[in-house]
């Protein structure tokens, strides 16, 4: 058993695409997932989508009963864009918009759980993709707008902003890719441009809310980073080599312009991307550069560093074949092969439970973002579904005792601790088939009735106790339904 610090605060977390539904109530206009799923269903694994997900538009007091149950400190949760603001544009508020999330945020603090809220997970107004999206320069005006519009509706009660969740997985599956919205598939440039113009917008909306906001509201922002670990498979010289670039690909991307007191990208990925587009012919890196005004402009642009984490993955460059992939792109940039080496894996095959993987990942935050308050944003466990889940309970127990190790003997500074989810929802390309939810979600039923797992109730107790016991014990399951 292992206690807790007291300044470890333990929340749970949801997105507004994956659980609201409702995707065209009102005057609520669509977003670049919408759209996906209902142009190209054949891009979702079950040809789902989340025109009603769990519905929490309709029923979000349920999911407030079910946060009273767990005892959770906080709840982590997201805010459509084009549900507050139907044009995408802050010309006109949605009044139903409005008071949907304005009713969420006070029937939580009416609990004394304290709302964090996302303003961007994914769901970019249609509008403003049609204008280009993220790979628009004025994007940055555009979503410092758009959060000038929420701090000015929320927060004299939202006291924790994340600007915006992963900017890797939009970039790299949405506009390198096709895997995600908006699927514009522009390998080895589209992920750059969409990077930079990402790593600006947060730092606008960050400096709105510190010049215009923060001396009355008294709240953070800050940005949340996809922080998967990169290690090397062997540690012969060239394999540690492969996992510290394929590191600065994963994390440094993102984080080095943010957080490091160099700012600007990371010089392994700035030289990497310049030597392969030489040799590819093209007359300038596909990497673009930030001015030395916009580097002062995003340095030092984050009150805490927001970490995701699910898993690890290693690289060698034993295998690697330079030139033999003819399309530019951002794993040819990295110039290694990955493997997930031979772990217990989950639903999703490629998260494999690594829980020194963690550790890692937080203790290279710390040495190369001037160790920042880290708030754990979301960790978890897929699934295929089951009421009983030792599997999801074991993987978070040994997460945990890994963070705490970060904690206690590396010395990283977690303040807070997310499990993703709260609920199953609509896992994006892998659509309803995988399940992270500490509830189970019923999608058959009309009223998508909600479930405790034995996680649910493994991780109430938790929190009661503020123990971290080794022993699973799913026998004792009592119905608790919602
Ligand atoms: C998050 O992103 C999202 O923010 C959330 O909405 C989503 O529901 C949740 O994860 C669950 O998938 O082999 O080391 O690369 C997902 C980011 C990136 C997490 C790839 C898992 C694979 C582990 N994912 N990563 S690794």
């Amino acid at each position: 058993m292992r206690t807790f610090p007291k300044g470890l605060q333990l929340g749970v977390a949801t997105a507004a695409y994956q659980i609201e539904g409702a995707w065209n109530t009102a005057d609520k206009t669509p977003h670049i997932w919408d759209t996906m799923c209902h142009n190209n269903p054949e891009s979702i694994k079950d040809r789902t989508n989340a025109d009603d997900a769990c519905k929490s538009f309709e029923f979000y007091k349920r999911d407030i009963e079910m946060l009273k149950f767990l005892g959770v400190q906080f709840y982590r949760f997201s805010i459509s864009w084009t549900r507050v603001l139907p044009t995408g544009f802050a010309n006109k508020i949605s009044e139903t918009g409005y008071e949907y999330y304005n009713n969420i945020i006070n029937d939580l603090v009416a609990l004394n759980i304290e709302p964090v809220v996302t303003m961007y997970h994914w769901d970019l107004p249609q509008n403003l993709q049609d204008l280009g999206g993220w790979a628009n320069p004025l994007i940055v005006e555009w979503f410092g707008d758009y959060t000038r519009v929420l701090y000015k509706l929320f927060g004299d009660r939202v006291k924790t902003w994340i600007t915006i969740n992963e900017p890797k997985q939009i970039g790299l599956f949405g506009y390198g890719g096709k895997r995600m919205a908006p699927q514009l598939n522009a390998s080895g440039v589209g992920e750059y441009l969409a990077a930079k113009n990402l790593v600006l917008a947060h730092a606008r909306a960050w400096h709105i809310y510190d010049e215009e906001f923060r001396d009355v509201q008294k709240g953070v922002c800050g940005i949340t980073i996809a922080s998967d670990f990169r290690d090397a498979v062997t540690d012969s010289a060239e394999d540690v080599e492969a996992g510290l670039d394929a590191v600065q690909f994963e994390i440094g991307l993102y984080s080095h312009p943010i957080f490091s007191s160099k700012g600007g990208f990371p010089d392994r990925v700035v030289k990497r991307v310049a030597a392969k587009s030489a040799e590819q012919g093209y007359s300038r890196s596909r990497l673009p550069e930030f001015t030395l005004e916009e580097i002062e402009y995003v340095k030092g642009t984050s009150d805490f560093y927001g970490f995701n984490h699910y898993s690890t993955r290693f690289y060698t460059r034993d295998t690697y074949k330079s030139g033999s992939n003819p399309i530019p792109s951002y794993d040819d940039d990295i110039g290694a092969d990955f493997t997930y080496l031979d772990y217990e894996k989950g639903a999703l095959p490629h998260v494999t439970v690594i829980p020194h993987g963690i550790r890692k990942a937080l203790k290279w935050v710390k040495d190369n973002c001037n160790n920042p308050p880290i708030f754990i944003t979301e960790n978890g466990f897929g699934t295929f579904g089951g009421l009983k889940d030792p599997e999801r309970i074991s993987y978070y127990i040994k997460y945990l005792d890994s963070i705490l190790d970060a904690i206690e003997i590396d010395g990283c500074n977690v303040t807070r601790y997310t499990a993703w989810s709260l609920m199953d929802n609509f896992e994006w390309d892998s659509g309803l088939s995988i399940k992270f939810g500490l509830f189970e979600v019923d999608f058959n039923d009309e009223k998508k009735k909600r479930t405790a797992r034995s996680s649910a109730v493994w991780y109430k107790k938790l929190i009661a106790t503020r123990l971290l016991d080794y022993n699973i014990n799913v026998t004792e399951l009592e119905e608790h339904v919602f």
